[in-house]
């Protein structure tokens, strides 16, 4: 039926395209885009302070409070918001993650994709004693939205931020000249050695793995005595304040 009907409009509409500038066929398809984004329901995120984010976690068009005291991904607490507006109790991103007793929960928000959907990197391991530092158990880039029992994403994919090191702190960061975040990582990469490694957005969104180019051009190394320093600027970098 469908299909039927497309071919029939297709040929005026064929006809009309001719006459179609490029920009014009560009306005058009951002015109399409931005439909979509208000299909969704949810407002875009915004900044209620440097370290609070209000925006949908979990999909069900209400903004939740994500808190992220220090920039760090350590320490992110999220309230679930209600229908009224109003948000609820705190909970640590890393209970809801399911850390162990020993482990390190690290988290970075952002909509990655850029479609108005927020989502998360999470990075999970248990510091090692010496100098050999250990793989993460947990290493995920979890596109929005996300469960709000366990942060769960259906479209979770293992991220390579775990499998080089003890990810110690992550931050978003705005690196290469797009519409996408990006991610700075600083990694204890063994024998003293304390680096800030980045994992750029693709083309489209989304994260790729680790670049030797994009660590030269963005990421720093460093040690445990002079760690780099990391981006505290990139929420503000993509989200405007609240009101
Ligand atoms: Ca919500
Ligand atoms: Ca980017």
């Amino acid at each position: 039926m469908r299909l039927k009907r497309s071919r029939v409009i297709a040929v005026p509409l064929a006809a009309v395209a001719l006459t179609l500038t490029v920009a014009g066929y560009q306005a058009g398809a951002a015109e399409l885009s931005h439909r979509s984004d208000r299909a969704t329901g949810a407002s875009a995120p915004c900044l209620a302070d440097a370290t609070t984010l209000i925006g949908d976690l979990d999909g069900d068009t209400y903004p939740d409070k994500i808190t992220n005291p220090g920039h760090t991904g350590t320490a992110m607490t999220v309230q679930w918001g209600a229908k009224n507006g109003s948000f609820g109790k705190k909970v640590q991103v890393k209970d809801l993650l399911g850390a162990k007793k020993g482990e390190v929960a690290t988290a970075a928000v952002a909509d990655f994709e850029n479609d108005g959907t927020l989502g998360m990197v999470v990075n999970i391991v248990e510091p090692a004693d010496g100098d050999d530092p250990n793989t993460a158990r947990v290493a995920e880039y979890r596109p929005g939205p996300l469960d709000r029992t366990n942060l769960g994403s259906a479209d979770a994919r293992h991220s390579d931020i775990g499998d080089r090191g003890e990810a110690k702190q992550l931050a978003i960061a705005h690196y290469n000249d797009d519409a996408y975040p990006d991610l700075a990582i600083l990694n204890n990469g063994g024998d003293g050695q304390m680096d800030r490694d980045v994992r750029l957005s693709k083309p489209g969104g989304g994260l790729a793995d680790f670049d030797y180019e994009a660590f030269q051009k963005y990421g720093e190394a460093g040690s445990l005595a002079e760690p780099p320093a990391m981006p505290a600027d990139g929420w503000k970098q993509f989200y405007k304040p609240c009101s």
